[in-house]
């Protein structure tokens, strides 16, 4: 049985700010520009209270909270204390997986002997408090995807537990939103399909699951089954995710490709899923038969995730391709990180950018 540890900040950008300067101290506070195209980036824990949060528009979340404190960016402050964070977290083990700027799993299989995996998690946290002047909430359990969700049941300042005597039981209580990877429209389909919360799914067969939602049904069927066997992967580094397929006979009608479209969004949105990987750009490509290539590009607000929204984009994607009705031989998707190649570190890869925050 593996140790897994979840560590991830609370209010990252918002809690160093108010770290920085005392006067924001148990005000709410937005990260992000206030001009009118501006977004949130995130947003303290009092700020939260009137419902402001991430990717939400400016405009919106000042009516929402008319007190609210907009403060720019210091990516170059987030990314040093990301620096001091990842260097807290190496004392512990070396098999460290950074998912963004504030959050990482660790392996502590074989650090955990002789003490617990509970009491690592308890020591990061200290240490960060120590170091940073910040807070992080951990989950520990014997998967990624349940030491992940366990860190987000308690925040700010959390350490959940999730044991494996207690993982089917809490699986089964989950509702299908609280899926790493189920976005509003997957959410939306599952549930008209009778799927609402972990145990709909633990009380089906896998084949049932398959059969509707194809791999990406098959990979949250597992998961419910508390059987997520991804391994903590110190060295990716990774910058974007594609799928793409090469079509025996060449496509021609447009119901056709269309369906193509529908099954590589989804083989991606499960790669996207199983890897952990956000990123906001999503990337078309189309090799026609005559081997002429053609890419349509786009970016959203935020990471591309779900199976729906990755198809949606697609579709919309398609209707811009240069040559309709030429036979197309492959079709391909990809999503990338934005700026990622700016880094060589992973713990460096933004969530967003300074481009997303302001105009
Ligand atoms: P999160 O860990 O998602 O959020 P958080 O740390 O602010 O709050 P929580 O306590 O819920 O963990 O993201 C980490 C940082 O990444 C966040 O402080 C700001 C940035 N970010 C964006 O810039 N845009 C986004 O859409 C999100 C979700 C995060
Ligand atoms: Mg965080």
């Amino acid at each position: 049985m593996r140790k897994i540890i979840h560590v991830d900040m609370d209010a990252f950008y918002a809690a160093i700010e108010q770290r920085d300067d005392p006067s924001l101290r148990g005000r709410p506070v937005a990260v992000g520009g206030s001009s009118g195209r501006g977004v949130v980036a995130t947003a303290s824990y009092e700020a939260r209270r009137f419902g402001v949060g991430s990717a939400m528009p400016s405009i919106r979340a000042m009516r929402l909270c008319p007190d609210l404190v907009f403060v720019k960016p210091r990516f170059d402050v987030y990314k040093a204390t990301s620096r001091q964070v990842r260097a807290i977290l190496e004392r512990y083990t070396p098999l460290i997986e950074p998912l963004s700027l504030d959050e990482a799993y660790l392996d502590v299989t074989g650090a955990a002997e002789g003490t617990t995996a509970v009491a690592i998690a308890r020591s990061i946290k200290e240490a960060i408090q120590a170091d940073t002047g910040l807070t992080a909430s951990a989950g520990v359990s014997f998967n990624k995807f349940l030491a992940k969700t366990a860190s987000g049941l308690v925040k700010p300042d959390g350490l959940t537990v999730i044991r494996p005597d207690q993982a089917e039981r809490f699986l089964a209580d989950l509702p299908i939103e609280r899926f790493h990877g189920v976005g509003p429209a997957t959410a939306k389909r599952l549930r008209e399909h009778g799927i609402a919360h972990g145990r709909d799914l633990q009380c089906r067969s896998e084949a049932e699951v398959a059969a509707v939602f194809g791999r990406i049904g098959q990979h949250f069927w597992r998961i419910a089954k508390a059987q997520d066997e991804r391994t903590v992967e110190p060295h990716r580094v990774r910058k974007s995710l594609s799928v793409e397929t090469t079509f025996f006979e060449d496509l021609r009608s447009p119901s056709e490709i269309q369906a193509q479209l529908a099954e590589i969004a989804d083989e991606l949105a499960l790669r996207l899923t199983r890897a952990g990987f956000r990123g906001r750009t999503l990337t078309l490509k189309i090799r026609y038969a005559d081997f002429d290539l053609a890419t349509r590009r786009s970016t959203a607000k935020a990471p591309m995730l779900d199976a729906a929204d990755i198809q949606a984009e697609a579709r919309r994607l398609m209707g811009l391709e240069p040559r309709p009705s030429t036979p197309i031989r492959l079709l391909g998707l990809g999503v990338s990180a934005d700026h990622a190649e700016h880094d060589s570190r992973q713990m460096e890869l933004p969530l967003s950018d300074a481009s997303s925050l302001e105009p």
